[in-house]
């Protein structure tokens, strides 16, 4: 992963548009699996899919270093995979297999891999805020010039963790990073029944740096991330970046009966209209970049991929028994 340094960086190269279409492409793919894999009952429990919100993760994980931490959410695949999570390991951990990043004792929302800097998904709303908080923290004290990216959902507006978190971050400039994913949606209700007045208004009550970005849209996702990280290493704390999204499926994979909290009119719109996928191969295409036949070719080498991941993860063995114990914290 190469670190973006220019905070002028509009200009984004061929090989990093590349790159980060194909890691679309393979959350989404690494997604469609997971479905199959709980129709399947194969899975135990449910999983919430990032299907449609591919462009923020991606677009963020680009700006950032191997060093560099994320905390992640109940709807986090997409981020583990962005930060560098292998598909293998990450379907092992969801099946419970003793070859998963947590042993298999983590499953779907608490997959954490140090190695790459993922400090962790969380299950509970909010959770993870002052653990990247903190993350940041220890990066100013010991002088490391890591930067925290604390992904979150716009449900999370609701935590008071979050303003607590923000007031100390931008009292002592940590280098964090606020990504709301606004995906409209907290759980069954719209967004705007839950939240009172501007979203932005609220990371400017203390001072934080806030800007708005289209979450569909991966170069615009990475050129802001890529310009408020710079800022951070530079010591100037911390950011708050609201990207608006959509998630494509249901709140978990077995809401599928949404109809009575949003329709299926409003999804169409989105998937035909908005997807993150789709105008990103578009502009590809359009930059004479790649051609149609090409961007067929990698879903397939992608899909392949992943079907062979899930094979592993089907075959690898579960956790013994004595180890019942063993990597588990509280
Ligand atoms: C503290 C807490 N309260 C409630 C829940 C139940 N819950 C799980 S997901 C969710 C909605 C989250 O919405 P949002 O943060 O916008 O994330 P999204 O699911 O849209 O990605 C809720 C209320 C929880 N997990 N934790």
């Amino acid at each position: 992963m190469t670190i973006a340094t220019d905070p002028s960086e509009t200009d984004i190269d061929v090989g990093r548009r590349l790159r980060m279409y194909r890691q679309m492409v393979s959350i989404r793919a690494f997604e469609e699996q997971v479905n199959q894999l709980y129709l399947r009952a194969l899975m135990p429990g449910l999983a919430h899919l990032y299907s449609g919100e591919e462009a923020v993760a991606v677009g963020i994980c680009e700006a950032l270093g191997a060093d560099d931490y994320i905390t992640s959410t109940h709807r986090g695949h997409g981020h583990c995979l962005a930060k560098g999570a292998a598909p293998d390991r990450m379907f092992a951990e969801l099946l419970g297999k003793a070859a998963g990043y947590c042993h298999g004792k983590g499953g779907s929302m608490h997959i954490a891999d140090a190695a790459t800097g993922n400090l962790g998904a969380n299950a509970i709303v909010g959770g993870s805020i002052a653990i990247a908080t903190g993350a940041a923290f220890s990066s100013k004290y010991l002088h490391n010039n890591r930067v925290s990216v604390c992904f979150f959902g716009e449900g999370a507006l609701g935590q008071g963790v979050l303003y607590e978190s923000m007031n100390m971050a931008q009292l002592w400039r940590l280098p964090v990073i606020y990504v709301c994913e606004n995906n409209f949606y907290n759980e069954y209700t719209h967004f705007s029944e839950t939240t009172a007045g501007e979203i932005l208004g609220r990371p400017a009550a203390f001072g934080v740096h806030a800007e708005c970005v289209d979450g569909q849209d991966v170069d615009a996702v990475y050129t802001a991330a890529a310009r408020l990280v710079h800022r951070a290493r530079r010591g100037e704390g911390p950011a708050f970046l609201l990207c608006n999204t959509y998630r494509y499926t249901g709140h978990h994979v077995g809401d599928i009966n949404r109809e009575y909290y949003r329709s299926k009119q409003e999804e169409q719109q989105w998937v035909t209209e908005r997807d993150p996928l789709k105008h990103a191969a578009d502009r590809l295409i359009a930059g004479g970049i790649v051609d149609r036949a090409e961007i067929d070719r990698l879903h397939a080498e992608i899909n392949a991929e992943m079907e062979k991941a899930v094979e592993f993860a089907v075959s690898t063995p579960y956790p013994g028994v004595e180890e019942v114990e063993q990597d588990v914290y509280a």
